[in-house]
């Protein structure tokens, strides 16, 4: 792969959940609740409720979140940190058994933009905030179990102190690539993940998701429904159409996008 850092794009930076899939709504939440039934809790995160759990990310966090603010009682338990990292750990399980059961497919043009980028010796790297094994099975069970390592860098879960919004996971994916920001683009699906891209300087495409598509994605060079197919277009939400030669996102128009921000 090019090496050449006056590239005007380097590497594309994914964000795995509500990006490279829809993974939230029918992925992590019916496992958040195999898990508490499996824990003999009576807890239960319903679509709407869990859209309002997804403003705290990573599901540590937000099993956390939901005791403080919807069952207190909780809070008493001896080694609480320990028995969330347990509750995780078996939500965890039945996460990667709905990816094994292939139930969780990719997103629009996802497979398309990776192969086009790998041919044109573009890096690609995911900066996502879930558990390494989520991404490394999601990968395994949609596009073989070799593309794992068509990825330069995996950055996730707890390797780096703080979550998106924070920018840590993309300074530390950045720094494993040894790249600097304006040669990257992020391509994100939530206004916790902008903010993170954004903090590191990275120039970002949001395709919004079902979760997401009413929050603020100011700063956001591009808006869109979805990356697109030639033959399903994507509907531009807000930025500068005029980067796209096609009408869909293609290894090409990040390029352009790149070189018309480099002279402006
Ligand atoms: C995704 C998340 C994740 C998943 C659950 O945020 O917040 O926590 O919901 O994954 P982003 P884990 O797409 O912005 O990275 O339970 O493995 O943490
Ligand atoms: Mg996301």
């Amino acid at each position: 792969m090019s090496q050449n850092k006056i590239a005007p794009l380097s590497a594309v930076l994914f964000d795995v959940d509500g990006t490279l899939a829809d993974t939230e709504r029918d992925g992590h939440r019916p496992a958040f609740n195999a898990a508490f039934q499996e824990f003999g809790l009576n807890w239960y995160w319903d679509v709407e409720l869990y859209g309002k759990l997804l403003q705290i990310t990573g599901g540590k966090e937000r099993i956390r979140f939901y005791i403080e603010k919807y069952a207190p009682n909780a809070l008493n338990r001896e080694n609480l940190s320990d028995w969330i990292a347990e509750l995780h750990k078996t939500k965890t399980r039945y996460f990667l058994d709905l990816l094994e059961k292939g139930n969780i497919p990719l997103r629009p043009g996802i497979a398309r933009l990776i192969n086009e980028l790998r041919q044109q010796g573009i890096k690609i790297a995911i900066a996502t905030t879930t558990t390494l094994e989520n991404v490394t099975s999601l990968l395994k069970f949609t596009l073989g179990e070799e593309s794992i390592n068509w990825f330069d860098v995996i950055g996730a879960g707890d390797i780096v102190p703080q979550k998106k919004p924070a920018p840590d996971i993309y300074h530390w994916v950045l720094e494993q690539l040894a790249l600097q920001p304006q040669y990257c683009i992020a391509i994100e699906d939530s206004e916790n993940g902008l903010k993170s891209s954004l903090s590191a300087g990275l120039k970002t495409i949001i395709t919004v998701s079902e979760y997401t598509h009413s929050q603020n994605f100011h700063g956001a060079a591009l808006v869109l429904t979805d990356l697109g197919e030639p033959d399903k277009q994507p509907t531009i939400l807000s930025g500068d159409a005029s980067i796209l030669n096609n009408k869909w996102i293609d290894a090409n128009n990040l390029v352009t996008l790149m070189e018309k921000t480099r002279n402006n």
